[in-house]
């Protein structure tokens, strides 16, 4: 009698039906452990089975088994039935296709790679509240990337200096200034007086430049507390939240979706500790799959990597996070990304940040075009003349780029150009 009932769980033959789920997970069975029996593991625990046969197998649990259906090298999809799935419940699927499976002693490596939703799913999203379109009417720029940037160093400044660091960075020419992902509230930096600090700062360069200026105002925090902060941000006349999604975490996240929209925030995504989860190629869960899950829940932008900066990712990783996020229907990426057809769900912004200077602005720009969120911090507040030096640069950059100009040239008649290049040069820092 056999003990388990795993390969009840592989079917080469099975072709999805149009509401079911599909994920695509590589993995590497462990010794002694065919390619079937481990891919029927994957299917069977991130559904309805276990490790030992039951006495008892209603048909109803047979109907909501999932299905590994297709075998391609390391790869192999799973199809899930829609009956699975609580409505709008993106938590219960993440406790689903990216649970317990990672712990099994028969893989030696797993992960997901990525899930495609069908349109019977996904319209329980309401997804961005604004979508690139939007974002781009609130700040009045169009035809160029957004910009930003991070007062650096990261944290430590009072909230006067953080807001005066925040003008000179509105001063030359940028649209946003960002908190660090670990700046909240803290004895010499109050989130109470940091807004009200900024704000006078954001209605002066307003003035000034006649331009509209925002921030991303970090309200990561329990939740009730982010409810009190968001609510702060849209007294003051913001247009934006950031929170730190990944250790926010996901119920956190769709809680504040709604609260932001309502006050008409949008939602910018930091996604600090998600490399300790995606950056090994053999096991996790990649950064697709939350990027994707973050575009369902209603994000309006996210962090997606440079492939010349400071952080690993590679211009294959953040081609395709862009794909995931600006584009009505995904196409297929082998080993990559799956098909996906979003619908009417809006789109959101990919935001390259880490490590980024001028002269790295055209290899940036090159990968993503002019539907980004820029941010050049370090890159800004180091420039030998100083922070609204630094931003004047990083602009003269982007309309070298696209103006076909190299940036030796348009650095002739721009002297702020002509200093960032004398001190970065085309260097990608490591
Ligand atoms: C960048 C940054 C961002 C990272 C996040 C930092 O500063 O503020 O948090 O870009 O990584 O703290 O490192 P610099 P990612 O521009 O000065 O490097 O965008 O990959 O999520
Ligand atoms: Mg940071």
């Amino acid at each position: 009698m056999s003990i388990d009932w795993y390969r009840e769980f592989v079917d080469t033959g099975y072709s999805p039906s149009k509401d079911d789920l599909v994920c695509l997970f590589s993995f590497e069975p462990a010794a002694g452990i065919s390619r079937e029996e481990a891919a029927g593991r994957i299917a069977s625990e991130s559904s309805t089975g276990t490790w030992t046969t039951l006495f008892s197998l209603p048909q109803r649990m047979r109907d909501l088994q999932a299905t590994a259906y297709s075998f391609e090298g390391k790869y192999v999809r799973i199809a899930y039935p829609s009956g699975l799935w609580e409505a709008g419940n993106a938590v219960q699927l993440m406790s689903g296709i990216a649970g317990n499976i990672f712990g099994m002693k028969a893989l030696r490596s797993l992960r997901l790679v990525d899930v495609s939703l069908p349109p019977s799913y996904i319209q329980h999203f309401k997804g961005p509240h604004f979508g690139m379109e939007g974002i781009r009417d609130m700040m009045k720029v169009h035809g160029r990337p957004l910009t930003g940037a991070v007062p650096k160093p990261k944290i430590g400044f009072s909230a006067a200096e953080h807001a005066e660091v925040g003008y000179e960075t509105w001063m030359g020419g940028f649209d946003f200034v960002k908190d660090d992902e670990n700046l909240t509230s803290t004895p010499f930096n109050r989130f109470e007086e940091r807004v009200a600090a900024l704000t006078r700062m954001r209605e002066k360069a307003e003035r000034e430049t006649g331009d509209v200026k925002s921030a991303f105002v970090n309200i990561t925090a329990e939740t009730e507390v982010m409810k009190r902060r968001a609510s702060l941000l849209a007294e003051n006349g913001w247009n934006y939240a950031m929170i730190d999604v990944v250790v926010a975490g996901t119920a956190a996240v769709m809680t504040m979706r709604d609260y932001c929209s309502d006050l008409g925030l949008a939602i910018h995504a930091h996604r600090a500790m998600h490399a300790a989860f995606d950056r090994n190629a053999k096991h996790g869960i990649s950064m697709q799959f939350l990027a994707k899950m973050m575009r369902l829940i209603g994000v309006s932008q996210i962090h997606t990597g440079t492939a010349v900066g400071k952080l690993t990712g590679t211009k294959r990783e953040v081609t395709s996070l862009a794909d995931v996020l600006r584009e009505k229907k995904t196409r297929e990426v082998p080993g990559v990304l799956l098909e996906q057809d979003w619908g009417s769900t809006r789109t959101a912004f990919p935001v390259s940040s880490g490590g980024l200077h001028p002269g790295l602005v055209p290899d940036v720009l090159n990968i993503y075009g002019n539907e980004l969120v820029l941010l050049v911090s370090g890159g800004i507040h180091g420039h030998p003349k100083g922070t609204r030096a630094g931003a004047r640069a990083t602009m003269q950059a982007i309309e070298a780029w696209q103006d076909g100009l190299n940036l030796e040239e348009k650095a002739k008649s721009f002297p702020e150009l002509a200093q960032a290049l004398e001190k970065w040069g085309y260097y990608k820092p490591k």
